[in-house]
């Protein structure tokens, strides 16, 4: 039983150069760990707070005042506390923010704190995080399986200044262990570069380590995709699938309630969309589309989730933003079959398990994703074991940031083995 001596934080700069939080926990036992939070670009509107300066200081978006949040009432708050109780810590932060997105406080204060404490707890207990979290939160789960990767080889949308619409093409190698799917993984993105290469597009590379090139077309980067994968030596469907993640809140037209492509020189309604996911599911081996619709365009996810949802794995990423209550009204109504899950878009590492519970007990698919602003920290990768996901989303295979998640997961694979 080790409780919290002391919590406080700093202002680091995440892979992008835009500042965020590092928090570090010490215990009383001499345990001692660090957490970053990430960041996300294409963010959803119901995704708990950011708290940033706003002013001059990095374009307003200095976290000074999420670390003075640290430093100060929280730090005050928690100290004293068991730290292997992450449920009661978190309780006690979101009481003592007391709004209902983290605005007081912010999500990145909470989260960095949250995170810290779990990964000194776990040096305390001399385990590895994602045994440690197991016993945390009481899984029940006994064997550990690695999470199949969604890796993104190529950038689009918010990432890649709008090259093509579509914010994510992910290459998903089906492989028996992590290191193979992470080989194939690599090898088809260096077959998919040279490709681009001598096709004369550009190789240059997008917030997520995947190449960026102007195709002059969203269903162009399909096609590169799967003749990568045949390049590389891999079969298309058997070996490797596709997943999508248009991030579709971010080219819709909320007044007439279109989608804007505009790479493709199109204007699309949701049954146009959906239309298109369907033909792309029987043209190429795509199994998963996230935001594949509007953030709040309910009813056409209704729609969508009885059209193909029960052939194609539909994610709700700005859908649900790890929120429970969002992902309740999901279930209720028959929307998606799988969620996307990021700590820092509700902003604790408890209501991040509660969201993954619930998900299991409706059958929906848990994939743990990165955000398009990453640190060093690999967490998710742990935090994925920890509760045997059944994917994980973070980036090319490229960029450390990125990549050391991959690096995590391999390591852990050897560890379980
Ligand atoms: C997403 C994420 C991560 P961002 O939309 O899924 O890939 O992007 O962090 O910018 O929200
Ligand atoms: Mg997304």
């Amino acid at each position: 039983m080790s409780k919290i001596r002391s919590v406080r934080a700093w202002e680091i700069l995440d892979s992008r150069g835009n500042p965020t939080v590092r928090a570090e926990a010490a215990l009383s036992d001499g345990s001692v760990a660090v957490a970053s939070v990430p960041s996300g670009a294409s963010t959803g509107t119901h995704e708990a707070l950011e708290l940033r300066d706003g002013g001059k200081r990095y374009g307003g978006l200095g976290v000074l005042k999420a670390v003075a949040n640290v430093n100060g009432p929280i730090a005050r708050a928690v100290k004293g506390m068991e730290a292997s109780n992450l449920r009661a810590l978190d309780a006690k932060m979101i009481k003592l923010d007391g709004t209902a997105n983290k605005s007081k406080l912010g999500a990145n204060a909470i989260l960095a704190v949250s995170l810290s404490v779990a990964r000194a707890a776990s040096v305390s207990a001399g385990l590895p995080l994602y045994k440690f979290l197991r016993k945390a939160y009481g899984l029940r789960l006994t064997a550990y399986k690695l999470p199949i990767p969604m890796m993104n080889v190529l950038n689009g949308g918010a990432h890649a200044g709008w090259t093509v619409d579509f914010q994510e093409f992910m290459i998903v190698p089906m492989q028996k262990t992590e290191s193979e799917r992470v080989r194939c993984g690599a090898e088809v993105f260096h077959a998919l570069g040279k490709l681009l290469k001598a096709k004369g597009f550009d190789t240059g590379k997008g917030d997520e380590g995947g190449y960026a090139p102007t195709l002059g077309g969203n269903e162009i980067a399909m096609k590169m995709i799967v003749a990568a994968i045949g390049k590389a030596g891999y079969t298309p469907w058997g070996e490797v699938a596709i997943a999508l993640d248009p991030a579709s809140s971010e080219f819709y037209d909320t007044k007439t309630k279109r989608y804007i492509l505009k790479a493709d020189k199109k204007t699309l309604t949701a049954g146009e969309m959906i239309g298109l996911y369907e033909k792309w599911m029987q043209k190429y081996p795509l199994i998963s589309v996230e935001d594949g619709l509007a953030e709040d365009d309910w009813d056409n996810w209704v729609l969508m989730t009885r059209q193909l949802g029960s052939r194609l794995q539909l994610v709700g990423d700005d859908f649900f933003v790890t929120n429970v209550a969002r992902l309740n009204r999901g279930i209720e109504r028959g929307a998606a079959n799988a969620i996307l899950i990021k700590l820092n878009q509700i902003g604790s590492l408890t209501e991040t398990m509660d969201a993954i519970a619930l998900a299991r007990s409706a059958d929906y698919k848990v994939i743990i994703s990165h955000r398009s602003g990453e640190t060093a920290d690999t967490t998710i990768a742990d935090l994925a074991v920890a509760v045997n996901a059944e994917y994980v989303k973070t980036g090319s295979l490229s960029r450390s940031e990125r990549v050391e998640k991959y690096n995590r997961l391999m390591e852990i694979e050897r560890e379980v083995k």
